[in-house]
């Protein structure tokens, strides 16, 4: 596989494009936002899954052209949605770790909010983690001033990987996404139960938002929302579809 090699070209080419899944309220299910997740239209090999390329590149500089670009296009795409008037949702858009340790991000980040005129409160930036953050003071310090932009930070995937209350106690996030390994679990008298209701009520006595992924069925939105959850996203709402699906969706809400 020359995925490394690849990359530039794909991006040059226009083979990377984003889809959105969107993020509701609890217990309303109502529209809050979006994550945008990442695919790849391969020319030969068709479409790729992000768990299929990011991992692979994840220790080398193309992790930083993938993060520059989801940043360029999710800015592109949230100033379209305020266009049409959904002037209250917000964009998610996954950095891998080692992008807050890039001195050209919190530049970019300015330039973004500014070309397309985005409050930037209506930017998540979600920390992903297929490898430790090596340097945290640097993650850190770039994180608070991302926060000083007032742009938001979340932490996704919490409680896999390398993900540790460690991290919670240092890094300035907004937003804990609980992994949907756990949330699918809500629903028995489980371990995993007790650990989600637990990290809910961490997170809100940090003074934290939480979101449930993954959720794909109601009575585990209505657990979660029991729980205390603020959103939730999963199959049960939407799975990411492309940008005209989207706004058709949006359309019909209208
Ligand atoms: O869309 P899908 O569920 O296959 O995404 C799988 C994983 O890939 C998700 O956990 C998500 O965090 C990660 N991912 C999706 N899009 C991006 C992206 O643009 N950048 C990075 N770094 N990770 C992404
Ligand atoms: O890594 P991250 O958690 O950001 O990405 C979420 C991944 O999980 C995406 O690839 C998305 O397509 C997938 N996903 C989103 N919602 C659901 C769901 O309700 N059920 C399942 N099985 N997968 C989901
Ligand atoms: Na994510
Ligand atoms: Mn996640």
């Amino acid at each position: 596989l020359m995925i490394e090699q690849d990359i530039g070209a794909a991006i040059e080419e226009r083979q990377l494009s984003l889809f959105l899944q969107p993020i509701v309220g609890l217990p309303d299910a109502k529209l809050k936002g979006f994550e945008a997740l990442i695919r790849w239209f391969h020319p030969q090999r068709g479409l790729i899954m992000p768990g299929d390329f990011i991992p692979n590149i994840e220790n080398s500089e193309a992790i930083i052209q993938v993060g520059n670009y989801v940043l360029e296009e999710g800015g592109a795409m949230l100033s379209r949605l305020r266009k049409q008037g959904w002037n209250d949702l917000y964009l998610a858009v996954n950095l891998s770790a080692k992008h807050y340790m890039d001195p050209g991000l919190i530049p970019l980040v300015q330039h973004i909010l500014a070309k397309y005129e985005l409050p930037p409160q209506s930017l998540l930036l979600e920390v992903t983690e297929e490898s430790v953050i090596e340097q945290v003071d640097l993650a850190m310090s770039s994180m608070k001033s991302l926060k000083q932009l007032g742009v938001r930070i979340a932490i996704d995937d919490f409680g896999t990987g390398y993900s540790s209350l460690s991290y919670l106690k240092q890094l300035p996030f907004d937003v804990l996404k609980i992994d949907r390994c756990f949330t699918s679990e809500v629903l028995n008298e489980s371990v995993d139960s007790h650990i989600v209701s637990t990290v809910i009520d961490l997170a809100h006595n940090l003074g934290r938002t939480v979101v449930a992924e993954g959720i794909e069925v109601q009575e585990q939105a209505d657990c979660l929302a029991e729980m205390g959850c603020e959103l939730a996203q999963g199959y049960l709402y939407s799975k990411p579809l492309d940008e005209d699906k989207i706004f058709q969706i949006l359309n019909r809400i209208e």
